[in-house]
């Protein structure tokens, strides 16, 4: 599989650089793109702990309220942005929001965050893609990207932990083929993955002991809102910590601009 090694790639013209050059490419051709060394594992392991401290109740094999059972021992959830998780090293990481701009353009919004908590004992989930096709007809699967998943594992994602199957160009296709075999990377710690929301792909089983929370974060044009994954009234796209809007700074908070009532494009001004 295509991967970018962003370890002392420079994050000043970062837009115009060779990396983030060859990831679009990858993401435009294929449909997915992997960023390598975009934070410390040190950063990644004090995420975990953090989330294991906070979201302790999310690592019972039940749904909840506000979680949504996405397959067998498998769980979608919101995160809160605060601490750890609002350090815009995390939903605004340079390496993935140049990329992010890039093919989405540059009033791209952050959408939701949250995480895919897979459990001991998950099976291989359905395949299926983020969305459903725009417009509901196969004229979406000529258009440029609208959305896409940015996952962050907090345990390397990998043959015993589980990881994220997906299927190459798929992004491009009217329906599933059966008959093409998937790519299964592993995703080590302060790694990430990025699919377009079109592309097709599958959680496989985690056959460890422990829990393995994927952090996602659905990145968009900023017309576009996920129409599917959010149907439980318990459910939140985005939750904002104390402070939080108050941090952002002229780069971070278009990423927001559905939430702050800022003109998509315009120069980042907060009203709310
Ligand atoms: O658990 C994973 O690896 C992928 C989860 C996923 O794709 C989803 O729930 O939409």
């Amino acid at each position: 599989m295509m991967r970018v090694d962003c370890r002392g790639v420079s994050t000043e013209g970062l837009a115009d650089s060779e990396q983030i050059r060859v990831a679009s490419d990858c993401y435009i051709k294929n449909g997915y793109a992997i960023l390598d060394n975009i934070l410390p594992e040190a950063k990644i392991a004090a995420l975990h702990v953090e989330f294991q401290k906070l979201y302790r109740d999310y690592l019972d094999d039940v749904e909840r309220d506000d979680s949504v059972e996405v397959g067998k021992s498998r769980f979608l959830m919101h995160i809160r942005l605060c601490d750890g998780f609002g350090d815009p090293m995390v939903y605004a990481n340079p390496y993935v929001l140049a990329l992010v701009r890039k093919v989405l353009g540059a009033d791209a919004i952050l959408e939701a965050f949250g995480a895919v908590v897979s459990l001991p004992g998950s099976a291989p989930q359905h395949v299926h893609a983020d969305g459903p096709a725009l417009f509901n007809s196969e004229i979406s699967s000529l258009l440029p990207s609208h959305a896409l998943t940015f996952a962050l594992p907090l345990i390397e994602m990998n043959e015993t932990h589980g990881s994220t199957a997906i299927w190459a160009g798929s992004q491009r296709w009217a329906k599933h083929k059966e008959d093409v075999p998937s790519e299964v990377p592993t995703i080590p710690v302060g790694s990430g993955m990025m699919w377009d929301f079109r592309t097709y792909h599958s959680g496989t089983p985690n056959r460890s002991n422990q829990a393995r929370p994927m952090i996602y974060m659905t990145y968009a044009r900023p017309w576009f809102r996920d129409p599917v994954n959010f149907w439980k009234e318990g459910q939140r796209r985005l939750m904002f910590g104390a402070g939080f809007v108050e941090s952002l700074t002229d780069d971070t908070r278009p990423l927001f601009s559905q939430m702050l009532r800022i003109a998509p494009g315009s120069e980042a001004e907060k009203t709310g």
